[in-house]
């Protein structure tokens, strides 16, 4: 709650008004994010996943790692089709699934335990803005894994750094693999952050009770609307909500008011689209090289494999 006070008052309280994405994902977020991906329109989870089935066993077998880190792991639902390939090549290794969730850490661990029964598994909790620590040594080599295009919520300073944090914790030979997702049509993007079914509607707007339950708010949802639109300048999915009517906001715990005309917009969220060159930049400006990157046909996303190098 620290965290969200702090926010609240840095992005909220005057124009151009912000907050950042992680507040989205409490239980009702995260079934809302978990829906959101089975919606025909948002295609980037799906692209991921079958990349992850066709290349896992490339991936698995170019990096053989001692201990798999997932960070942001959430449900772990992606990494299953790396722990598949790595039951195909009789592979064994460690699991780090990583995340701020404790409960979701907790019953992925479950889930993964009953599906996989040769998997260690060594969750740890945390967020991982605020850095990794220091991790347990392991035999061999780390695999950490960045998946879902969550880099996309990055600005390019915060993703440097983030890449660069992950860096730190790295050893030589250590591989990194990062999900990003790519340019493209704008109709296609467009479509992915308004799918018909008003699922990233009702996710975006489910911040707002996270704030009223948080901080004894009073926002209406119905006095907001959902807005996604791709801003070609800074090639990125921009997502608002829109202030319908004139409306003043308490925000108990702050003991502020916030008043919004019609029209006035919070930006909840950017979602960054990648030339395929910008995603192997990212990673060689943190000193990685890029082993493989992988896309489907069509373009839409990337999967890339680098590798801390041995000097
Ligand atoms: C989980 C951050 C990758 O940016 O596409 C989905 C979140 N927001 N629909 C994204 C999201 C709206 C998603 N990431």
């Amino acid at each position: 709650v620290l965290d969200l006070i702090e926010d609240v008052r840095a992005g909220l309280l005057s124009p151009p008004r912000y907050l950042p994405p992680k507040y989205f994902y409490d239980d009702r977020g995260s079934s809302l994010f978990d829906l959101i991906c089975e919606t025909p329109e948002y295609y980037p989870t799906r692209m991921e996943d079958s990349l992850l089935s066709r290349y896992g066993q490339d991936i698995i077998s170019r990096a053989r790692p001692g201990r798999i880190l997932e960070l942001g792991s959430g449900t772990s639902r992606k990494t299953r089709r790396l722990l598949d390939a790595c039951e195909q090549l009789a592979h064994t290794c460690i699991y780090t699934p990583y995340d701020v969730c404790e409960p979701a850490l907790e019953q992925a661990a479950t889930e993964l335990l009953s599906a996989y029964p040769w998997l260690e598994i060594t969750p740890l909790a945390g967020d991982y803005h605020a850095g990794l620590g220091n991790l347990p040594a392991v035999e061999g080599t780390t695999l950490f894994v960045f998946l879902g295009s969550t880099i996309g919520n990055f600005s390019d300073a915060e993703a440097n750094a983030f890449i660069n944090e992950i860096r730190q914790c790295m050893q030589p030979g250590d591989f990194f693999l990062l999900g990003a997702d790519r340019v493209k049509n704008n109709a296609v993007l467009h479509a992915a952050y308004n799918d018909l079914g008003g699922l990233t509607a009702a996710f975006n707007l489910n911040v707002l009770s996270v704030l009223n339950r948080e901080l004894q708010a009073d926002f209406r949802l119905d006095n907001f609307a959902h807005e996604a639109v791709f801003n070609t300048q800074f090639s990125r999915i921009e997502m608002y909500l829109v202030s319908s009517v004139q409306q003043s906001i308490r925000l108990g715990t702050l003991a502020e008011t916030i008043v919004l005309e019609p029209g006035d917009r919070i930006l909840t969220e950017i979602s960054r689209k990648f030339l395929y060159e910008e995603v192997e930049k990212l990673l060689a400006d943190s000193g990685l090289t890029v082993i493989n990157h992988f896309e489907p046909d069509n373009g839409y996303f990337s999967l890339v494999l680098a590798q801390l190098g041995c000097s």
